[in-house]
């Protein structure tokens, strides 16, 4: 017969271990990129991981044409209207453009993440770590957002980078959606459900 308090003790490791496990599935998310154009066949995976030092964000496309592209979080996960619908860029702060890895947020837009040079074989890959940026729940958070890949290269000039057009789209998604909806509800009670 086990006494309350041992019983206590399992209910509390139980429930801990429960919230870790959530904190693991929340921390990771990924995009498909999508051409906006439904005649091109470019596509691409981009990997999300919430780890210590910001978010680690690993890209790779295919079928893009050779080049610099600019690469950034845009305000809406929404990929229609040729990618129009993603919106300006993600910048809840109202900071200037720049190049998050090395600006910072205080000196960036939280996703501005430089370009992504594609080869002549059409293939780009690009690895950052975003500092400060989180998945969900936290400020700022990304996950539910778009990801753009630009027609032209950003050359860090203000407002956005001047690179042009949207060829590629995928809206950031967490790995698990059950612990979404539960990051999220907890996020809004949390700032008491202002969107
Ligand atoms: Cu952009």
């Amino acid at each position: 017969m086990k006494t309350n308090t041992q019983k206590l003790i399992m209910l509390s490791a139980f429930m801990a271990s429960t919230l870790l496990c959530a904190n693991v599935w929340a921390a990771n998310a990924t995009a498909s990129i999508k051409a906006t154009d439904g005649s091109s066949s470019l596509s691409g995976l981009i990997k999300f991981e919430e780890k210590p030092g910001g978010l680690q964000v690993q890209a790779e496309v295919e079928n893009a044409p050779a080049g610099k592209h600019g690469f950034h979080i845009h305000e809406k996960g929404d990929c229609s209207d040729m990618g129009k619908a993603a919106g300006g860029h993600f910048n809840p702060h109202t900071m200037q453009h720049g190049f998050t890895p090395k600006d910072g947020l205080q000196h960036a837009h939280v996703g501005d993440m430089g370009n992504i040079e594609v080869g002549s074989d059409g293939k780009g890959k690009l690895s950052v770590v975003l500092p400060g940026v989180h998945l969900t729940g936290q400020d700022p958070s990304v996950a539910g957002l778009a990801v753009i890949l630009h027609e032209k290269p950003d050359d860090f000039s203000q407002p956005t980078g001047n690179a042009g057009g949207r060829i590629g789209c995928g809206v950031i998604s967490l790995e698990d959606e059950s612990t979404v909806t539960a990051a999220n509800n907890a996020a809004s009670s949390d700032k008491g459900m202002h969107d």
